[in-house]
């Protein structure tokens, strides 16, 4: 019985696969993905990529290419907005010199928690999808990292044990937090993360315990990390507003439910991997343990700093979401 379910499951979207093909609306879509493929992300990338396929039987065919296989993170905006990739998935708060509002999610300890996350991204969505909108692009789905916490290769107690230490930086708040604390940003993708350490090109980086474990880090050096829960960056899929009006109805309606779908289940998963990445930290060798309470405070007077900067920068937009969210 199961068999012939499925047979027919399969013959079924084989059909409206061919209707589609027959009027010639299938398409292909590649999906650059700046993390590896283990990474949650992406995993939930591919999930929704299977999803799409299954929903619009066929007509609409999502391919991921995990690990900056096809762009590396630092490409795969403009890539999107020139149409060379018509989907794909990025860090926004990287592209905050665009615009101070896709910075939003990365001002230190104005949302700390998956539950702040959320809230924050609900009061921020509408101004980042006007943004947006001005350089071409569509918001699909956005899924949080982790809370961020600090990569050393020693044990660390205060801003003066950071001085001088060369800082892996991924967009321009971590670039900050390293000029504030006397540490030398570079930016760096993740997935060079690891090289990056392992030659001593870099001591140091603010990340969530998925990247240092997805990226092995204590395999090159890396001995601490100290939980900050300074904040959770967003990882945004954007699709090319050309793209998503070539579409026709079936695939749009399949983009859209599978979006839902994946913004919902990408939160789990980056709830569930806190922990367990933390675990696997350990399991490497690596102490993991909260920031002291003296280096937490001096911490967030280094916010308080970076608070201030952003809503200078962001103006009434930016103020209205701080606002709102603080009520
Ligand atoms: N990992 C990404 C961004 C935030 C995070 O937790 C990175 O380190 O590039």
């Amino acid at each position: 019985m199961k068999l012939t379910t499925a047979l027919l499951a399969t013959t079924a979207m084989a059909f409206t696969a061919t209707a589609a093909l027959a009027d010639g609306h299938a398409k292909k879509w590649d999906m650059p993905l700046a993390y590896s493929a283990s990474n949650f992300h992406s995993e939930n990338a591919a999930e929704f990529a299977k999803c799409v396929g299954e929903k619009s039987g066929g007509a609409l065919e999502i391919v991921t290419h995990p690990g900056g296989s096809l762009f590396k993170g630092g490409e795969i905006k403009r890539a999107i907005q020139t149409g060379q990739a018509p989907i794909g998935e990025r860090l926004l708060s990287a592209h905050a010199n665009e615009n101070p509002v896709f910075g939003i999610d990365s001002v230190p300890f104005l949302a700390t928690s998956f539950d702040d996350s959320v809230k924050l991204h609900g009061i921020a969505k509408a101004e980042l999808e006007k943004a947006l909108d001005e350089q071409n692009l569509e918001l699909l789905y956005s899924v949080p990292w982790p809370p961020q916490g600090l990569y050393f290769k020693k044990e660390v107690n205060s801003v003066a044990d950071m001085k001088g230490l060369k800082f892996r930086a991924y967009n321009a708040a971590t670039s900050r937090l390293a000029e504030l604390t006397g540490m030398q940003p570079t930016q760096i993708e993740a997935a060079e993360v690891q090289q990056a350490f392992s030659t001593n090109a870099v001591e140091s980086m603010v990340s969530s315990g998925a990247t240092g474990y997805d990226r092995k880090v204590f395999e090159a050096g890396v001995t601490n990390y100290y939980e900050v829960d300074a904040w959770l960056p967003r990882n945004s899929v954007l699709v090319n507003k050309d793209a998503m009006a070539s579409l026709k109805d079936d695939q749009k309606a399949a983009l859209t439910e599978c979006a839902a779908t994946a913004e919902a289940s990408g939160l789990q998963k980056s709830k569930d991997y806190t922990q367990f990445t933390y675990d696997g930290l350990r399991k490497g060798g690596m102490t993991v343990e909260p920031a002291s309470d003296g280096l937490k405070t001096e911490l967030q007077a280094i916010g308080a700093t970076m608070t201030e900067e952003f809503l200078a920068s962001a103006g009434d937009a930016g103020k209205a979401i701080v606002d709102e969210f603080n009520k």
